[in-house]
């Protein structure tokens, strides 16, 4: 089989550029090592910077999210029992925040995708991609058989885990990570959401209200990174909740048996470069960013914007100018967004390590956001994500 770009994994970056290469008749294939049943299932992101937003509605994939999809001025941070700061992104950055469930977007792009006839080959087993600084290919099993899949360019979007990442040589990936000594165990629950986004420091630890639609609520509390997720049953996780947002919120969240709940561990990891011959990687194969910034699936969107870009302007008319330029032009925006999602992990989390003055510290910076319009107009244009580069 030939196409002019594999694409190495079927999540939003995957599925997304295979979307818009094909708006621009650009053919690829998708090959992914899961179910469409077992990448649907997952729980991931759940808020959108207006620029992600503006690219799936260019990607003809926005009609859902535009009806379904939350606005909101931007995010809420309390802290100290009584303090309040709106993270006012469309005062200070023009743009609203959309709060639209990463699952909705994968299962948006799938139906994109099969109403385009696109090629998506499921449970692909063993993908390796070869020959990547000549003429590449890659190689996957698929019900017992071997098969080839010849092309001009492949995409990584296969995510931490993938393979995509590994072809490039150790000589000349530089990598660049972080581990963090805490998790966040979030759950689902058909619940009404509190009617803002709300992130929360506490001396317990950090806590988020989140959403996906008016009767799905999305919530997370820090905790150990040993914990197990069978030791928070319901009732501790709704009290741990509520002890970490002052009273008056606390008493606006409404409680109700969870659907989904898990612990995910958070890391800081970046992979320099992006591209490796006619490798080219976005989304999480080559960067992880602490959720607490909401940056991680908007990078994707961002890497695969760039990407689209790149090679439509080398089939429209040959020039490689954009390819040569994808690596650090995605990497300026992956290290704007992975410093002030650390940053900002670092202002709202209770570390292990620290003592009183450190909590003190947080709470003085937070006041001071909260006081001075250079600082929360910094933070409300971080939070609401730079333009993209021309
Ligand atoms: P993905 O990991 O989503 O997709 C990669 C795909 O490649 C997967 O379907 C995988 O099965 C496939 N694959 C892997 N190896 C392969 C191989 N060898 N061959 C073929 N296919 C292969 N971001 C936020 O902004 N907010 C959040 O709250 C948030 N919460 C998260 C919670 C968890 C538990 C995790 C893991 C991530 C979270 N993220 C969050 C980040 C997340 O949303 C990612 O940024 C987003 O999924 C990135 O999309 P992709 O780059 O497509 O990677
Ligand atoms: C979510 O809704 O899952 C969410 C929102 C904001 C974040 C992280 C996760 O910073």
């Amino acid at each position: 089989m030939k196409t002019q770009v594999a694409i190495i994994g079927g999540g939003p970056a995957g599925l997304l550029l295979s979307q818009l290469l094909d708006l621009q008749g650009i053919e690829s294939v998708v090959l992914e090592r899961h179910s469409r049943e077992h990448v649907l299932a997952r729980i991931r992101a759940g808020v959108l910077e207006w620029g992600s937003v503006e690219v799936l509605r260019n990607a003809g994939v926005g009609e859902r999210m535009d009806t379904e999809g939350l606005l909101h001025d931007g995010s809420v941070i309390v802290w100290s029992a009584k303090h309040r700061f709106l993270i006012d992104t469309r005062r200070y950055a023009g743009r609203p925040m959309m709060a639209y469930g990463q699952t909705n977007i994968t299962e948006d792009l799938y139906a994109a995708r099969d109403a385009a006839g696109g090629t998506i080959i499921d449970e692909a087993n063993d993908v390796t991609p070869h020959d990547l600084t000549g003429n590449p290919y890659v190689t996957y099993e698929k019900d017992g058989e071997q098969h080839r899949l010849d092309c001009n360019y492949v995409a990584g979007c296969d995510g931490f885990h993938g393979v995509s990442r590994a072809s490039i040589p150790e000589s000349i990936l530089q990598t660049y990570e972080k581990d963090y000594p805490f998790g966040w165990l979030g759950i689902l629950s058909r619940t009404p959401p509190l009617p803002e986004l709300t992130y929360a420091n506490h001396e317990r630890g950090f806590a988020l209200a989140s959403m996906r639609n008016p009767m799905l609520s999305r919530y997370y509390v820090q905790c150990p990174l040993d914990d197990d997720v069978d030791e928070w049953p319901d009732e501790r996780f709704w009290q741990e909740l509520k002890s970490r947002f002052p009273e008056e919120i606390a008493a606006q969240i409404v409680t109700g048996p969870s659907i989904e709940k898990s612990i995910a561990p958070l890391r800081s990891f970046v992979a320099e470069p992006m591209r490796y011959g006619n490798l080219f990687l976005a989304g999480d194969a080559a960067h992880i960013v602490p959720p607490t910034g909401a940056k991680g699936l908007n990078l994707a969107i961002s890497d695969v914007f760039y990407l689209s870009r790149a090679l439509t302007q080398f089939y429209d008319n040959g020039s490689t100018d954009y390819l040569d330029r994808y690596s650090d032009m995605a990497l300026r925006r992956v290290w704007g967004a992975a410093r002030f999602s650390w940053w900002l992990t670092m202002l709202l989390h209770r570390f292990p390590d620290q003592g009183a003055f450190d909590h003190r510290a947080q709470e003085v910076e937070l006041d001071y956001i909260a006081s001075s319009e250079p600082a929360a107009r910094s933070i409300a244009e971080q939070y609401a994500g730079l333009p993209f580069e021309e």
